[in-house]
């Protein structure tokens, strides 16, 4: 394993002293938000898990090796530099095996995670089953990563960018346990609901632990999602953020954009049309990896 990857001096001394650790995704930084507020956001989600008592760990591929846990100038490196791979299942040991640069989607997070021996990772929001999939077919891997990888992921749920219901119902039938943080209400992210109800709840980060180490009793081996409303003060309602994305989502079919291009060309559709999305999205990741800490307390 050495070979190809490389735990950060403070990750490997907490992991071997069975200390919490905390996961943080890389795709976020190099894709999901404008230069300098992404390598800001990064730092302050670091500080946010060392303040509840955790030790974070941002995943990334530099130059060919994992990278569990980065240093500020990797830290740096991920956010400035351009020509960043987007990975994800498929492609993760391909840019291991030529030693490219990648930021490590949700799934891509979840699998270096897993190797490492980090059982809770913190996100903004997972990917799911895109609007229009009927034609497009585009259904991001982290839903199938979720079916078979057993780290806990605490989201604010899925963007509208996403069909909400069709990705619910795609958890189910994959196994995802996903349990709403104090809520029944799924939430968009934006948002605190999606008109899309859970009916599996947890109100403490010991019951989502309990729950976890119950599943690995059991050796069902797939993630779990927590879902985790944005705070009232930072929401913004169902009604303003559906119209940028509406809008967002005409922009995307008339530049023909497809594929791994599709979830980083919303997002930066949404934040040039409403700009305080983007203090609403750190805000609700910084929430995130808050309660990821202090889950990775009780475990
Ligand atoms: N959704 C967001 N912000 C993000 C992403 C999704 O609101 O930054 C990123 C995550 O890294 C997620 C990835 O794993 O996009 C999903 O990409 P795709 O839809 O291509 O699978
Ligand atoms: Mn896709």
């Amino acid at each position: 394993m050495k070979s190809i990857m490389e735990i950060a001096p403070e990750v490997e001394k907490a992991l071997n002293n069975s200390e919490p650790v905390v996961a943080l995704e890389s795709t976020i930084i190099s894709h999901g938000m404008p230069y300098p507020r992404n390598l800001e956001t990064a730092i302050l989600l670091e500080n946010e898990i060392r303040l509840h008592g955790a030790t974070p760990a941002t995943i990334a591929v530099i130059g060919g090796k994992i990278k569990i846990g980065l240093n500020q100038k990797e830290l740096e490196y991920m956010a400035k530099a351009k020509n960043i791979l987007k990975l994800s299942r498929m492609d993760l040991p391909y840019a291991v095996s030529k030693s490219l640069d990648g930021a490590t989607t949700v799934a891509a997070t979840m699998i270096c995670a897993k190797m490492a021996g980090i059982k809770v990772f913190a996100t903004g929001g997972v990917g799911g089953v895109h609007r229009g999939v009927n034609e497009t077919f585009d259904i991001s891997a982290d839903l199938f990563e979720l079916s078979k990888t057993s780290v806990i992921v605490v989201s604010a749920g899925v963007k509208s960018i996403l069909d909400i219901p069709k990705t619910l119902e795609l958890l189910e039938t994959l196994g995802v346990t996903v349990i709403g943080y104090g809520t029944y209400d799924f939430p968009s992210f934006y948002s605190r609901s999606s008109g899309s109800k859970l009916y599996m709840k947890a109100d403490t980060p010991e019951e989502v632990a309990n729950l976890y180490k119950i599943k690995i009793k059991m050796e069902i081996k797939s993630g779990m999602l927590v879902a985790n409303p944005i705070s009232k003060v930072h929401e913004i309602s169902n009604n303003v953020i559906d119209k940028a994305i509406d809008k967002a989502l005409e922009m995307a079919k008339k530049s023909k954009i497809s594929g791994k291009a599709m979830t980083p060309f919303l997002l930066s559709k949404i934040v040039e049309q409403i700009p305080r999305a983007l203090e609403s999205n750190v805000h609700l990741a910084k929430s995130n990896t808050a309660l990821a800490a202090e889950i990775s307390k009780k475990l």
